[in-house]
């Protein structure tokens, strides 16, 4: 197939996602197109069926807002016709998928048909997509795709209750390239950060409210108020330096390292004992999941779709979002030093289930079932 991906370019959940279902698609033959506004993130390596096309937005003194959605969709349009693809996947409905349906309504009055298929990934529907500032194209967009999807069956319930949804949505989850994230030996990196064998704990996200970061950190005071214990914290944005305040009140500054943003988080995932995501909302937690194929067990809240990967008492434990006195308690049962062997295994085995070669054909059945659909009706 020839696959047009259109998707945020950046670290995020999204755009991972999004780059790394392209280079699958790469690696099993398709030829794949990427369409965003600077080069993705994770676009790091060299395959002769991967192609990155940059939307260009022109300044002019008369916009305050660069038009991008108009430039993206014409770069759809160039593209979907110029390389001939067969169906155009965009990622995050905001503005991704209203951009693909004006492409769409162009192409058609050159006698093209393409297929366009909006995967839902968390923030475009929780949080910004219900906005009324945008709610109304968001609906739209959605069902005016050939084909949607949801990376979870939380998210998928959560846009049909906020949303006039007429289309059948598809769960496909969160995959992981187990050849990435695997347990790697880092003795050396533990030595230097855990000198007298105290436990460690992760914690990675972009530092934005949802995330409760402050959960993260009064977590970490109490357990190592139990246990002697570290915590690395990796990623940055905005709530970072209230969490290096708390740190400095709690006196726990010495036992806490901002590593800040970092592309090989498997090699701190290697080290770690327990990764920490009390977020607020969570449509996934694809950063849980990369830490348990680390083989890493997970004390996370219930919110959105973590407990779709995080099994309660198996691979981890969940709890209501805020409450920060259970998670210390689940916290404190994985550490025992006669439990954590089992919560990591357990952790390991999960991940394999949503290993990216069980994924992945999910996702190229769903192009081929919504390409033939659209045959049909022509
Ligand atoms: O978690 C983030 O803040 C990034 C966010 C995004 O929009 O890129 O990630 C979302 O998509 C990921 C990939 O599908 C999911 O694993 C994350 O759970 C989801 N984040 C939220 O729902 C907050």
């Amino acid at each position: 197939m020839r696959i047009g991906i259109v998707c945020y370019p950046t670290f995020g959940g999204s755009g991972v996602v999004a780059t790394e279902l392209g280079k699958a698609l790469a690696l099993k033959g398709h030829q794949v197109h990427f369409i965003t506004y600077s080069q993705p993130a994770r676009l790091d390596f060299f395959n002769q069926n991967l192609f990155y096309h940059e939307v260009f937005v022109p300044t002019y003194p008369l916009f305050q807002y660069a038009p991008y959605e108009l430039a993206l969709s014409s770069k759809m349009v160039d593209i979907v016709k110029f390389e001939k693809l067969d169906v155009l996947h965009v990622h995050y409905a905001i503005p991704h998928a209203s951009a693909a349906y004006m492409a769409k309504q162009i192409l058609k009055t050159h006698g093209v048909n393409i297929p366009v298929i909006t995967t839902l990934h968390g923030t475009d529907i929780t949080l910004v997509g219900k906005d009324p500032s945008f709610e109304p194209v968001v609906t739209f967009s959605i069902n005016q795709s050939d084909g949607v999807t949801a990376v979870s069956s939380s998210l998928r319930d959560e846009t049909y209750a906020y949303f006039q949804i007429e289309k059948d949505i598809k769960v496909i989850p969160n995959f992981i390239n187990l050849e990435k994230f695997k347990r790697q030996k880092k003795e050396h990196f533990r030595m230097a950060i855990s000198p007298n064998e105290e436990k460690l704990l992760v914690h990675t996200s972009n530092f934005r409210s949802v995330k409760r970061v402050e959960d993260v950190i009064r977590i970490f005071a109490a357990v190592r108020r139990q246990i002697p214990s570290k915590l690395l914290l990796v990623g940055d944005g905005p709530d970072r330096p209230r969490m290096e305040k708390l740190c400095r009140e709690l006196k726990i500054c010495h036992d806490v390292r901002f590593l800040g943003k970092m592309e090989a988080v498997e090699e701190v995932l290697s080290i770690a004992d327990l990764f920490l995501m009390p977020s607020e909302k969570e449509s996934f937690g694809l950063a849980a999941l990369e830490a348990m194929a680390c083989e890493v067990p997970v004390v996370s809240s219930n919110a959105g779709g973590i407990p779709e990967l995080n099994i309660h008492g198996v691979t981890g434990f969940t709890s209501a979002v805020g409450d920060v006195e259970d998670m210390v308690k689940n916290a404190l049962i994985i550490l025992k030093d006669e439990n954590l062997a089992t919560f990591k295994a357990n952790a390991l085995a999960r991940a394999h289930e949503f290993d990216v070669d069980k994924i992945l054909p999910q996702y190229e059945a769903y192009y081929q079932s919504v390409i033939n659909e659209q045959l049909a009706l022509l």
